[in-house]
């Protein structure tokens, strides 16, 4: 194709923005023969800081980059977009109760995804990385009644990385010989990676998941813990490594997923796993990529005692957010 494809990305002025809007424009997430047309959309009060990141994506002189414009009105930043990045959320203040989280998030996501259904491409990809990411999602996909559920997404790629990072390490392995990791649930400290159905350089996840001390101790909220832990060193919050994940989860969905691999993205549930339907839950998904890619659940997976209990913690938590949603009108 050489028709560029609109690139829509909110938050663009923030950290995770200024990390993600030049991995996109150097072809990294949808290759190196498509050329992309970024729509930057602030709020007013952010504009500026994405004119100064707009300039310096012009400076790079990106092949690829077919044109950049700048937005603090939905319905214009979403307007023929192909793929959306849903970055900018409001973030949890001091004092902030989860009501007073999802209502701020909903003023956000609502009119967004409205937007979406009214000027958004007929194949509008959307991921959202703003937080609470599966909720949020939740409600951009209920105002969008003419968009496809499958089109919406929630990020737990970040999740699933920091898993297979933690794994390789572990087992004193190439981090690119792990594979079938899931992440289930919610992005929240309530997630549940699971490694029963790992592929471990050959060998398989549960032999290390035997040793129950590290798995519950040790991975298990290493992995659900890692962004406070980031926020800890660094002191501030995942930016770089939060951009990477949505280029990969971008580049995969678009592109297609790895034969015999998959990985986790958080999707609108079919009921699949004894998920409830309609709520946006973290599954291991494969894609086979080429347009009209979706994001497929994998079949079959047997879920043993221990990683079902955690599921359903995790679900558990997402229906009751959906319930505040619903509650607050927002869905
Ligand atoms: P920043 O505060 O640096 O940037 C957010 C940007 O969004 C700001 O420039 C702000 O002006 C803009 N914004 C706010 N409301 C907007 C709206 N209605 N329309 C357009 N833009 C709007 O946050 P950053 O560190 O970039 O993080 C962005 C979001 O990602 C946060 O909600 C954060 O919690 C979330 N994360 C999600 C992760 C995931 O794995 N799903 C991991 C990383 C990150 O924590």
């Amino acid at each position: 194709t050489t028709q560029p494809v609109n690139v829509t990305v909110t938050g663009a002025a923030g950290q995770i923005g200024y990390a993600l809007l030049f991995r996109i424009a150097s072809g990294q997430m949808l290759g190196p023969d498509t050329p992309v047309r970024l729509r930057l959309l602030e709020i007013p009060q952010g504009v500026k800081a994405a004119e100064g990141t707009a300039m310096e994506l012009d400076d790079c002189a990106f092949p690829l980059l077919a044109g950049i414009d700048i937005h603090d009105d939905p319905r214009a930043g979403f307007e023929g977009a192909n793929v959306a990045l849903l970055v900018g959320a409001r973030p949890r203040g001091p004092g902030m109760e989860r009501a007073d989280l999802l209502e701020a998030n909903g003023g956000i996501f609502k009119p967004q995804g409205e937007a979406i259904n009214a000027v958004a491409a007929d194949d509008v990809k959307v991921l959202v990385v703003g937080n609470p990411a599966n909720t949020n999602a939740l409600i951009a996909a209920s105002n969008a009644p003419d968009v496809p559920k499958d089109r919406f997404t929630a990020m737990t790629r970040l999740d699933h990385n920091r898993a297979l990072s933690q794994v390789a390490a572990r087992a004193g392995v190439p981090v690119a010989e792990v594979r079938r990791l899931t992440i289930w649930g919610n992005h929240s400290a309530s997630q549940y990676p699971d490694l029963f159905h790992a592929d471990v350089a050959g060998r398989p996840g549960s032999e290390l998941a035997q040793d129950r001390a590290w798995l519950l101790d040790d991975f298990v909220p290493t992995v659900a813990k890692r962004g406070a832990a980031i926020i800890d060193a660094r002191g501030a919050s995942s930016a770089a490594s939060a951009a990477n994940a949505a280029v990969d989860h971008v580049h995969d969905w678009v592109l297609g997923t790895p034969e015999g691999d998959w990985t986790s993205a958080g999707i609108w549930s079919d009921g699949s796993y004894g998920v409830p339907e309609g709520i946006m839950s973290s599954f291991p998904v494969t894609s086979a990529g080429g347009p009209g890619a979706t994001w497929d659940v994998v079949p079959d997976l047997e879920i043993g005692e221990l990683s079902r209990e955690r599921i359903d913690a995790s679900v558990a938590e997402l229906v009751e957010e959906r319930d505040a949603v619903r509650g607050l009108g927002l869905i």
